[in-house]
């Protein structure tokens, strides 16, 4: 008997079938966001600061200049991590030679994104960029008081929406258009629903044309407060769980918008309650929301275990959102996005009908025991025996391969 097998006999006394966990595994898709190859700067502005509270740190050699340059990153990255996955775009890594400003934006600037996404078979997310721009410098765009600069806004918001559109309709699969504005104060206002009732309003012109769900669908992003907003921030938990509600739009939650204490894992089977599909923006937030490289952490498994455990697979969309410039931005990626995979797979492989119902008998004792005990059972195992099907080296092997990339591209000017 080989290792696998071993472990696999060691899964089937506890009733657990690691064959369908390796499927299941495979057929999970993830988002990865762009914005980690080259600390949120994008593509208009060459020496672009990413603002808006959000902030990459660190100055590691090799970040990606030019779209060619991220896209070859990313070819790298996909090419050892098991399975297929999907790329979350963003606005401002617009691909081209013209130069328009966030209200004029058309599917043609990213065009060579969908072309690519084509010949790769991978699909596309998107999302507005209201952040990095002249008229987001008051942290106030959609809900700001100024019609004109809300209109702006609102304007560059509907072309996302119809840009998303033209990318799943070519592409064959949905695109999530996300929405997150940087709106807050820094110190207390006195007035805190005018500004929310000026997001409601911008969100529902933004949002009035009706699209085809096949091809494109909103997703809100809520945060509790970020740098430069630590007061108030207009799009709350509470605003956008409403506004999703009310509107029908996928809700979005970011593990580093809620207080440090908070478990977002606890919010899953809450609000699916009363939306129809979630968003994850997995990353991990260190005292704030720092937004550094997800690890195999109790937060990320349990995000992973509550996914599996109330059946929420189907209808969430996993997004991750984390950057670190100290590090190799391919490592954290790769690193990161496998570490997601992990954090599922020890999920799938947990002995959830006899958990459940020691759980139902209110027999705590049982269940203390075999979540601890499950802890020994050699997952590693199982993950290497997916990586070989999936034709993604392990081990040493995965961090030469993620060495010499780095090393490559450390001599870019
Ligand atoms: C910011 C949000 C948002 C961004 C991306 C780049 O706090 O998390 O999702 O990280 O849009
Ligand atoms: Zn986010």
């Amino acid at each position: 008997m080989n290792n696998y097998e071993i472990a696999k006999a060691q899964f089937s006394d506890w009733a657990i079938d690691t064959e369908e966990a390796i499927n299941t595994l495979k057929k999970i898709t993830i988002s990865m966001h762009c914005w980690q190859g080259d600390d949120v700067v994008g593509f208009e502005q060459k020496t672009g600061t990413s603002g808006g509270g959000i902030q990459a740190t660190g100055n590691h050699p090799g970040r990606a200049s030019t779209p060619e340059e991220l896209r070859a990153d990313l070819d790298f990255s996909y090419s050892i991590i098991p399975g297929k996955h999907r790329l979350n775009l963003h606005a401002m890594y617009m691909d081209t030679e013209d130069t328009p400003d966030r209200d004029e934006i058309e599917f043609k600037h990213f065009e060579p994104w969908v072309d690519w996404a084509k010949e790769k078979n991978i699909g596309l997310d998107f999302n507005p960029t209201f952040f990095g721009h002249a008229k987001a410098d008051d942290n106030l765009t959609l809900s700001h008081p100024d019609k004109g600069i809300r209109d702006f806004w609102i304007e560059h918001g509907k072309r996302t929406r119809e840009i998303a559109a033209k990318i799943g309709e070519e592409l064959g699969s949905a695109c999530i258009n996300n929405i997150w504005v940087p709106d807050g104060y820094k110190d207390y206002p006195i007035d805190r629903i005018s500004p929310r009732k000026r997001l409601e309003e911008s969100l529902d012109q933004m949002l009035s044309q009706k699209l085809d769900s096949t091809k494109m669908r909103d997703a809100v992003e809520c945060k509790l407060f970020g740098i430069g907003v630590e007061a108030m921030t207009v799009g709350s938990h509470e605003f956008y769980m409403g506004y999703s509600i009310r509107n029908g739009t996928i809700l979005c939650l970011d593990m580093g918008h809620f207080h440090p204490t908070e478990n977002v894992a606890d919010k899953l089977s809450a609000v699916a309650l009363s939306v129809d599909e979630m968003l994850l923006h997995v990353s991990r937030p260190m005292r704030w929301d720092s937004d550094h490289v997800i690890l195999q952490s109790d937060e990320i498994l349990m995000i992973a275990q509550e996914l599996v455990t109330s059946g929420l697979l189907g209808r969430t969309h996993i997004g991750l959102d984390f950057f670190d410039a100290t590090i190799s931005r391919t490592a954290a990626w790769v690193i990161g996005t496998r570490n997601m995979q992990k954090s599922l797979l020890r999920a799938l492989l947990l002995p959830l009908n006899q958990l459940k119902s020691a759980e139902n008998k209110l027999d705590f004792t049982t269940r203390f025991m075999m979540t601890e005990e499950f802890k020994d059972l050699p997952f590693g195992t199982i993950w290497n025996e997916f990586c070989k099907r999936m034709n993604v080296p392990t081990g040493l092997g995965l961090l030469k391969e993620l060495d010499n990339y780095k090393n490559k591209v450390a001599l870019r000017s």
